[in-house]
């Protein structure tokens, strides 16, 4: 075993790559705005500074583990030296703390805190931009940027998009959209990891709250929302409860948004079951066809936006059955004016969603009749825990509470969505199952699952095997569509989500910086879904009577209508 010593404290180590692991598993707060485990070494920032015996001041994130290392983090000079930083940031920074969307989970501002900076000795060479709105999904304001680098080396080498970039040199260095002008025309897909990794207010999601008070409190207006799968894994974490009981979490959901004056709460995860029966039928056909195959899941809007942008060979691989949130907005339009018996122009729909690239879907055209959008508002799950406080409500103390009926009943199958491999896992759970002529065992297809941003399994279905392709992590997607170009059979069964770890992990959902949480919040939804009276989609009873009055069958002329649509490039 392997040793050093840090602050006269011995620890040991194995593999690890740099010291800012190290002493970060130690639990001491070493700080660093550009270090983040996902992405490569930038080491812009310095605040990760540290003293060596023998060595000197040297950077944690840069530094290998040598034993025998004897390691200082705080001393009287580094910590001045860290406070210059932080007041040189400082000098340069749009410092509207109070009304900045970032405010108390903006790592300048906790640092600045920590550090005691209650001056800066430098003069204010704030140079403000406006703000880029171009987007139905983000803001930029480069005026609170401090070019760690972090959302262009996510976007470049995690998504492979390189939407935006360093421009300029030395004082004058900026980050900005790639193609100049503004990030709507820089070919982003609006998967929001930039603004996830951003440690302060640079780029955030574009918020819609004001618009929802609005209908809210318009007397003639019924609002009616519905949550996605993975709000509910995550929702705790901002009122001091990470994990605990999805179902739980999902009913004190269901409380807030009743006492905000919702008219109907309903869950996404019924719409999850409906696109599941819906994607399981097109792809049987396809399969049968042997036509447009691989089927790719077409539930990620970043995923759709990416295909569609770079590789518009593959649009035809897509799944045509609109998203959950999608069909979710289609069915209340709908049905709801006449089971609230109000017009159509009183309806308000609403979704939260655990991501940003889902406020630009619910805004594609083909997505609405008539001009009027079947999705009018979508806000995150961060946006929604604002609204909870703002309405006053302490959510621990929130008795859980039923969804309403009949949008707000699914089983196990459209809960596992909001997880990388559940939209795969209930896709086997419905056709598997029902090609057997069992129930089929649920817990049969548990090795989709998995943390690995690329994973392959095989199946056994009627006599052959189903080759899927599980993927998470937009460049992770391209290496598969380039073995694709080279063998189109390689696969039958693709699923991409665009953010790590799929849903869960989305750009709307709270702010983590721990890779753990990801993993607290994956287990919430398998958990939830064991606890889940049914199981597959197609055995949800609500989904069959939807069919029934409205749909007649799966892939029907009216099902085409409601829950399919066109990609386009
Ligand atoms: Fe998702 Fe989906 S699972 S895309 O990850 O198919 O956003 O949670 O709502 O639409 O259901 C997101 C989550 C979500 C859709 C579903
Ligand atoms: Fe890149 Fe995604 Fe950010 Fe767009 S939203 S700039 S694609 S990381």
């Amino acid at each position: 075993e392997k040793y050093l010593t840090v602050n006269g404290r011995k620890v040991s180590f194995t593999d690890e790559k740099n010291l800012l692991e190290i002493i970060r598993k130690e639990n001491i707060e070493l700080p660093s705005f550009c270090y983040n485990s996902e992405l490569s070494i930038y080491g812009s920032c310095r605040l990760c500074m540290l003293e060596i015996e023998g060595k000197g001041i040297l950077f944690a994130c840069s530094t290998p583990p040598e034993s025998g290392m004897k390691i200082r983090t705080n001393n009287e000079h580094i910590i001045e030296m860290r406070k210059i930083i932080i007041e040189l940031l400082l000098a340069n920074h749009d410092r509207e703390c109070t009304t900045c969307g970032k405010s108390e989970t903006c790592q300048l501002q906790t640092l600045a805190r920590r550090l005691g900076i209650n001056k800066i000795r430098f003069k204010n060479v704030m140079h403000k931009e406006p703000k880029d709105v171009s987007t139905y999904s983000l803001v930029r304001e480069s005026g609170k940027c401090i070019l760690c680098g972090n959302c262009v080396r996510f976007c470049d080498e995690i998504q492979s998009v390189g939407a935006i970039g360093f421009a300029n040199r030395g004082s004058k260095s900026v980050i900005c959209p790639s193609l100049g002008c503004d990030l709507e025309s820089s070919g982003c897909v609006y998967c929001g990891q930039c603004a996830r990794v951003c440690p302060t207010g640079a780029i955030m999601p574009k918020s819609e709250i004001s618009y929802v008070w609005k209908v809210l409190s318009d007397p003639k207006k019924k609002v009616v929302v519905a949550i996605a799968p993975a709000v509910r894994a995550s929702i705790g974490e901002v009122f001091g409860f990470a994990g605990g009981n999805g179902t739980e979490t999902a009913g004190k959901i269901v409380t807030a948004l009743r006492s905000m004056g919702f008219a109907k709460v309903f869950d996404v995860s019924f719409a999850a079951d409906m696109t599941i029966v819906e994607e399981a039928d097109e792809f049987l056909n396809r399969l049968k066809k042997n036509k447009d195959m691989p089927l790719f899941t077409s539930c990620c809007p970043a995923w759709v936006k990416f295909v569609e942008q770079y590789y518009p060979d593959f649009i035809s691989n897509l799944s045509s059955c609109r998203s959950p949130q999608a069909m979710y907005g289609s069915v209340a339009k709908k049905i709801m004016p006449e089971m609230l018996k109000i017009s159509k122009e009183d309806l308000t729909v609403v979704s939260i969603m655990p991501c940003t690239a889902k406020k630009f879907e619910a805004r594609r055209p083909e997505l609405s009749k008539n001009g009027v959008a079947d999705i009018d508002y979508v806000l995150t799950t961060q946006e929604l825990a604002r609204m909870i406080e703002e309405a006053g409500l302490l959510f621990g103390e929130l008795e859980p509470s039923a969804f309403d009926m009949p949008l707000g009943f699914k089983t196990g199958g459209g809960v596992i969505f909001g997880n990388s491999g559940g939209v795969t896992e209930a896709v086997l759970r419905d056709i598997v199952s029902n090609n057997s002529g069992g129930a089929g065992k649920t817990e049969q297809f548990v090795f989709v699952r998995g943390e690995d941003g690329l994973r392959e399994v095989k199946v056994n279905f009627g006599g052959r095997e189903l080759n899927i392709a599980v993927v998470y992590g937009l460049k992770n997607a391209r290496k598969i569509l380039k073995d694709i170009k080279v063998d189109r059979s390689r696969y039958d069964f693709v699923e991409v989500m665009a953010c790590p770890g799929g849903c869960i992990g989305g750009a709307g959902q709270p702010v983590y910086k721990d890779l753990s949480v990801r993993k607290t919040r994956t287990k919430v939804l398998y958990e939830s879904d064991k606890t889940m009276e049914l199981r597959r989609p197609q055995d949800n009873p609500y989904v069959q009577k939807v069919y029934k009055d409205y749909f007649n069958k799966p892939g029907s002329c009216a099902a085409h209508e409601y829950l399919h649509t066109g990609h386009k490039n």
